[in-house]
């Protein structure tokens, strides 16, 4: 049998959750390490070997260490091609393309204004720790702008690459899952017709499930 893939972080950690839902949808076994973010054990010099930044997640396969979720992710993909979710990042070099082009657009567009509403919204509150009105209603008003985007592009394609569920829907889901269950905010996906619909569809997947199963026994 294969040795397990190792996946370090806490499955809290919305970086955590996009690796943990690519290895549930590939059917790649992995061993999972908690690291306690709140005793800063994502800075002790043996955690830095593996993640230089002192972030999570860290992974490891045959001894050596990937950091960066989307990387891991796209790694994990190009390693196990026959496992699980075959198409999940591709199977030809322009489908690949398609999925990379709207998994860039989630890191360096959707992200920064969703993560800040995110932290501000969800995490804030549970950390005792004073929201930032401006930059709430700034993101806010940022999101919508990428989501009026995603409107129209989910109009044309049942998903975002195309018409087959694939990471760069995947990597969606740790932001949306906390704005739409953990903030009174969930209108922004859900009040949009399509991206909407494309919310229910993508959370309902059996791996993002179970990731939030392992989110909620932690
Ligand atoms: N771009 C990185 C982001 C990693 C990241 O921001 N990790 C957060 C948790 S989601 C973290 O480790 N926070 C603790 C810290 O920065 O000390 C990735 O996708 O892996």
């Amino acid at each position: 049998m294969a040795t397990p893939v190792k996946l370090y972080g806490p499955p809290l950690s919305t970086a955590v959750s996009r690796v943990l839902a690519c290895l549930l949808e590939k059917d790649v076994q992995f061993q999972l390490t908690p690291i306690d973010l709140s005793k800063g054990e994502q800075k002790k010099p043996e955690f830095l070997k593996m993640q230089p930044f002192g972030q999570v997640p860290a992974f490891e396969d045959e001894n050596i260490s990937l950091f960066e979720s989307r990387a891991i992710c796209r790694y994990i993909c190009e390693k196990y091609p026959e496992k699980g979710n075959k198409g999940l990042y591709g199977t030809n070099p322009l489908a690949k393309a398609s999925i990379d082009q709207w998994l860039e657009a989630e890191g360096q567009t959707f992200n920064p204004p969703s993560s800040v509403l995110v932290f501000q919204l969800a995490f804030a509150p549970l950390m005792k720790l004073k929201q930032d009105e401006t930059l709430i209603r700034q993101n806010e008003a940022k999101l919508s702008k990428v989501l009026d985007v995603y409107e129209k592009r989910l109009g044309e394609s049942r998903f975002l690459a195309s018409d087959e569920f694939s990471l760069a829907d995947l990597s969606h889901l740790p932001n949306a899952h906390y704005l739409v269950t953990a903030t009174d905010r969930g209108e922004i996906f859900t009040s949009r017709k399509n991206v909407g619909r494309w919310w229910d569809e993508i959370s309902s997947r059996d791996s993002w499930k179970k990731v939030v199963d392992m989110q909620k026994s932690r």
